[in-house]
């Protein structure tokens, strides 16, 4: 059988759905609420449903904050409090359907640094390494922040990456922030793509 084509949008063995931090924070009525961000859940089921189907795995990324985080305005961070381990906002959302075979990591716990990459300090390129992945399709929260910096990283660790363009909301603290983030991810080489050009 010939090897396939990396850039063949066609799901092969070596493929993982990344859902970026759908946790209720990020969503209506959250702390850190994203505007529309909820408008990813059903889209996202939608891709958990097709990779789980094909037997591809899942992995699922939490932002994990301890209590007082250095993120947070009260220490002179960008951000109101959120996701904080074991609360209610950090909790996936009940509405995302993730398989009991998801690999949940979590980043950005510890309470002097924070990360928008979920490479950083988490191991999951070991794993993903581990589990033979070699292309990252990535959705999810946020956009301009958790979905760049991981995008940015994975392009760096030379994985493939396709980012859900129809299942990621942005903060857009700026403006066209979300726009910009996915101009940038784009020039570093990962592929825009919807959930109807793989579903086929
Ligand atoms: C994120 C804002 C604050 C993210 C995390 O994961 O995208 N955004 N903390
Ligand atoms: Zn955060």
């Amino acid at each position: 059988m010939a090897t396939p084509n990396q850039d063949d949008i066609k799901l092969q063995l070596g493929d993982v759905l990344l859902v970026t931090d759908v946790q209720n924070d990020f969503l209506p009525g959250g702390s850190l609420a994203v505007a529309r961000g909820g408008e990813v859940v059903p889209v996202l089921n939608r891709y958990i449903d097709i990779f789980t189907a094909r037997k591809l795995p899942v992995f699922a990324t939490r932002d994990w904050h301890p209590a007082h985080h250095c993120s947070f305005r009260e220490r002179g961070g960008p951000w109101p409090p959120h996701c904080m381990q074991g609360t209610h906002g950090a909790e996936f959302s009940s509405a995302l359907r993730l398989p009991p075979s998801a690999v949940v990591i979590s980043k950005a716990s510890t309470p002097d640094e924070d990360a928008y990459s979920s490479f950083l300090g988490t191991g999951m390129d070991g794993q993903m390494r581990a589990a033979g992945i070699r292309r990252i399709f990535i959705g999810g929260l946020t956009t301009d922040y958790c979905v760049l910096n991981t995008t940015r990283d994975a392009l760096r660790l030379g994985y493939r990456v396709f980012v859900l363009a129809d299942a990621i909301r942005a903060v857009d603290v700026q403006p066209g922030d979300g726009r910009r983030a996915l101009e940038e991810m784009a020039r570093l080489g990962a592929r825009c793509i919807t959930a109807g050009e793989i579903a086929a």
